[in-house]
């Protein structure tokens, strides 16, 4: 039996990068997937699993080794946990200064999964040769206040790409966000060889166009570095977080922790002797992301019963609206 690395695939076979760094394209051992029960799809790009040859130089996976990191959503319609990218280092949240329009409570939303998994985390601020308003910037300030690393770049004109190669250097790294805000640009600034494929913003709607359609590992010339692409989604809805256990997911509040008057059972909305809310009131947590943390409450609160059924991993679906 040996190890590979899932790059890319689906129900009908998958990718899989072997110790030896060739290619074998592999089918599943069976309906069900060993260490993958309960999940919409058996394997995600970055999956190691175990695969055995097959006929005609392909392989058959037998079993998933556990992750070390996931990144995952909702699937809606299937009702289940769809992994999209695993075992990565360090999560890349990609967010444009414009085109599409910024968009600070979509990068919260994301930043719930790293942050309660403590798997690294950067906020990657594309497209500054558009310019950078001054809203934008003000939030890009906070977000580094209250402690979350940042990079803004542009694919379109360099800045930052070496100081993102730096960062991903030897690692594996998986990018997320939005379509259209420039991931796989991103990735064949770091080298043109990869050849991902890059689509338009629609002008009318300032949106992307869902260009890339499934998540892909790919190896850069280093051969030890890893990044993995994957397809734009509008936004995210969050699931099984439990609702009073949400503040530890914002870092600025989680610094409060145990000066509310109500302890752990605060839940920072009305409560008397709420040490959040009056940190809002005196500007040292922004209120947009206060807003951020409210709406997310309310929609887990109206979710309860997905949070049960599928406790931890907690998150999110794709969805046809833009705003968070
Ligand atoms: N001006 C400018 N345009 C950029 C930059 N990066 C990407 N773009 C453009 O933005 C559009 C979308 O880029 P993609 O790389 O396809 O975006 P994506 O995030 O991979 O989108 P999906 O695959 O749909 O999720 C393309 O027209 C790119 O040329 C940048 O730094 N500056
Ligand atoms: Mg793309
Ligand atoms: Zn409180």
């Amino acid at each position: 039996m040996s190890r590979g690395t899932v790059v890319s695939g689906s129900n009908n076979g998958f990718d899989i990068l072997t110790e030896d760094g060739s290619m074998v394209r592999c089918q599943l051992k069976g309906k069900k997937l060993k260490g993958a029960e309960g999940f919409y799809n058996p394997l995600a790009a970055g999956d190691i699993v175990e695969w055995e040859p097959a006929s005609a130089g392909t392989g058959m996976i037998q079993s998933l080794v556990p992750r070390k990191s996931l990144f995952w959503r909702y699937n809606e319609k299937g009702k289940a946990i769809q992994a999209i990218a695993a075992n990565m280092d360090v999560l890349i949240c990609v967010t444009s200064a414009a085109m599409p329009p910024f968009r600070p409570r979509f990068i919260d939303r994301v930043s719930l999964e790293p942050s309660s998994d403590r798997l690294p985390f950067i906020i990657a601020l594309n497209k500054t040769d558009l310019g950078i308003d001054e809203e934008v910037a003000e939030r890009m300030d906070d977000y580094r206040r209250i402690g979350f690393e940042t990079i803004e770049m542009s694919a379109g004109d360099g800045q930052g790409v070496e100081i993102l190669r730096e960062r991903i250097s030897g690692k594996t790294s998986a990018f997320v966000g939005q379509s259209g805000v420039g991931k796989s640009s991103i990735l064949n600034a770091l080298e043109a060889g990869l050849g991902l494929k890059v689509g338009e913003v629609c002008e009318k709607f300032e949106r992307g166009r869902h260009t890339t359609v499934a998540a892909i590992l790919s190896v850069l010339s280093d051969g030890v570095t890893r990044v993995i692409d994957t397809p734009g989604f509008r936004r995210l809805a969050v699931r099984g977080i439990d609702p009073v256990t949400l503040g530890a997911c914002f870092p600025e509040f989680r610094r409060l922790a145990g000066q509310c008057a109500l302890g752990a059972r605060c839940k920072h909305l009305d409560e008397p002797g709420c040490a959040v809310t009056a940190a809002v009131e005196e500007g040292t947590i922004h209120e947009d992301r206060y807003e951020s943390y409210a709406r997310v409450l309310a929609e887990l609160e109206d979710t309860r019963g997905y949070a049960k059924k599928i406790g931890k991993p907690r998150r999110y679906e794709e969805d046809d609206y833009e705003d968070a």
